[in-house]
């Protein structure tokens, strides 16, 4: 008797991994990019995509009374379902919560998540070329998020006409 109910719940463990790891893929990187016209990189413009993709997912999973964006509410369940799912892979002493140092864990892992999506060719490195589409969606987010304008000065521009 015993020995059929440690075989049942050792199959359902393996369900349960299963589970969990299917769903870690997106809860690592949220955001899935990928070389969508096979051209080597990944650019501004497909990342731009896989954001919208992903935000449309979003909306699809926790905008539960469908109006087509995220109130307070729906938002704080989203937070609690990536957290959950930060939980499952980070929380290394099981305590239930993530310290500081599992969310740096977490932090790199997305990190080293990203970087292996922009290393197209998966030599091991993002080149400059895998990573020019990343960096410029990067600093068009930075600039709005952090308004640092100014020191844009430069007269290009100037020197043009000469020829003809
Ligand atoms: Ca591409
Ligand atoms: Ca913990
Ligand atoms: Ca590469």
């Amino acid at each position: 008797m015993s020995k059929n109910t440690n075989i049942k719940s050792s199959m359902i463990a393996a369900t349960v991994a299963a589970g969990l790891f299917s769903g870690a893929a997106l809860a690592l990187t949220p955001v899935q990019l990928s070389d969508t016209d096979g051209d080597g990189v990944i650019s501004a413009e497909e990342i731009t995509a896989a954001r919208d993709a992903y935000k449309s997912e979003v909306l699809s999973q926790f905008d539960a009374d469908g109006n087509g964006e995220l109130s307070r509410t729906e938002r704080r369940a989203m937070k609690d379902a990536r957290y959950d799912a930060a939980l499952v892979n980070f929380d290394a002493d099981g305590d239930g919560e993530l310290s500081r140092d599992e969310r740096r864990a977490a932090k790199e892992a997305r990190k080293a998540e990203t970087e292996a999506m922009l290393d197209v060719n998966g030599d091991g490195e993002v080149s400059a070329e895998e990573a020019a589409g990343f960096e410029a969606v990067k600093q068009e987010r930075g600039e709005g998020r952090h308004g640092k304008r100014g020191k844009k000065g430069g007269k290009r521009g100037e020197m043009a006409a000469d020829e003809g």
